[in-house]
């Protein structure tokens, strides 16, 4: 599908704030792979179809899922804030036209993370959390300023400080959110 037809399907399936930071996550993710040597186009097109499934009611993405075959663990029935970055590789085939594995697996990953993640997996994990609307979240300078000079310290800040605000607000850390704690903090990635 065109980028354009793509924005123009966000825009109308996306609360209006949450589609500002779909195309702060893109740019951003644009940024990086140009100072990275990734794909500027792929990132740029992940970057808009993360949160593709965010528009959806949470009963809706429940249902979804279940269409999809995807598998409700108790972390994602506890915390449904988990369904949309399962279902958006489904969702970016299914209504975006999207047949790229790469895009596949980083809007899959980008809320959790995941051990071994690719590059593009990374610039979408840390622009989402670094774009330019984001403000009032834990560590976001810090981030903003590895995310430039060293991304899988920059990987493991986000993950860290995530885990720190989900521990504060007493919910669940998914157990691919530790996966990912646990492989990155070996460092070498
Ligand atoms: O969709 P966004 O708001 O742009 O950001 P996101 O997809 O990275 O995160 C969505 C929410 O998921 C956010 O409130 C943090 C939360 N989250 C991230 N990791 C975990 C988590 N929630 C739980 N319960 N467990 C996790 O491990
Ligand atoms: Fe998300
Ligand atoms: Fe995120
Ligand atoms: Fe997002």
């Amino acid at each position: 599908m065109e980028l354009n037809e793509i924005k123009k399907k966000l825009s109308g399936n996306l609360k209006e704030s949450r589609y500002t930071h779909t195309l702060g996550v893109a740019y951003t993710a644009s940024a990086m792979a140009m100072a990275l040597g990734a794909d500027i186009q792929k990132a740029f097109r992940a970057g808009l179809l993360h949160d593709c499934a965010k528009g959806y009611p949470i009963e809706r993405q429940m249902k979804l899922c279940s269409q999809y075959g995807i598998i409700l663990t108790r972390e994602m029935k506890e915390s449904p804030q988990l369904l949309h970055s399962a279902l958006a590789p489904y969702i970016a085939r299914d209504c975006y036209g999207n047949e790229d594995a790469e895009i596949a697996s980083a809007v899959e990953c980008h809320t959790t993370g995941k051990p071994g993640m690719s590059l593009l997996d990374k610039i979408i994990f840390i622009a989402d959390y670094i774009e330019p609307g984001r403000k009032d979240i834990p560590g976001l300078s810090e981030a903003r300023r590895l995310a430039f000079s060293d991304i899988n310290q920059c990987l493991l800040k986000i993950i860290e400080n995530t885990m720190q605000y989900l521990k504060s607000r007493d919910q669940a850390i998914d157990p691919r959110t530790t996966e990912t704690h646990e492989y990155y903090k070996e460092g070498d990635h």
